[in-house]
């Protein structure tokens, strides 16, 4: 494996929830490639999380989301999902729902996904990114509304 020095890196990692559905893709040319992941993307200078998690969305599929809320906080090695490469993320997983629930999501960075299907949290498509993964083994589930660490 390459050792990279540096520090990890922050994301932000939108569960956008649609009856017991989730938006996910199938990543592409980036970490975690051929992974499948909700929306996410990394935090920029000076954004709140709630404000990456607005920003990526609508970048990535077009959609207008709200009630924007903080699940939990996650730290990852991506040794899996990158064999070459010690890919190092702090990944805040947080949850929202669509603005106008008739929105349809597009897949405007198809460079980076191979495009946006809803799909039932009783039958998520597999290989899980790493931090999504680990999180489920921790009894993640942004769907129960107590769900806050
Ligand atoms: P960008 O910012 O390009 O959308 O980043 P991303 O989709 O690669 O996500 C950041 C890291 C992942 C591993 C959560
Ligand atoms: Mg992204």
């Amino acid at each position: 494996m390459e050792k990279k020095v540096g520090f990890p890196k922050i994301a932000v990692a939108v569960f956008i929830l649609k009856g017991n559905k989730l938006l996910m893709g199938k990543r592409r040319d980036c970490v975690a490639h051929s992974y499948f992941s909700v929306p996410s993307g990394h935090l920029e200078f000076g954004e709140s999380f709630e404000e990456c998690a607005a920003r990526e969305v609508k970048e990535e599929t077009g959609l207008n989301i709200m009630k924007i809320e903080i699940l939990k906080v996650t730290n990852n090695l991506f040794l899996d999902d990158e064999p070459n490469l010690a890919a190092h993320y702090v990944v805040i997983l947080v949850r929202s729902v669509l603005a106008d629930p008739n929105q349809i999501p597009q897949n405007l960075e198809p460079q980076k996904c191979d495009g946006w299907e809803w799909y039932d949290w009783e039958n998520l498509p597999e290989p899980l990114i790493t931090h999504f993964r680990n999180a489920i083994k921790e009894g993640f589930n942004p769907f129960q509304d107590n769900f806050k660490e």
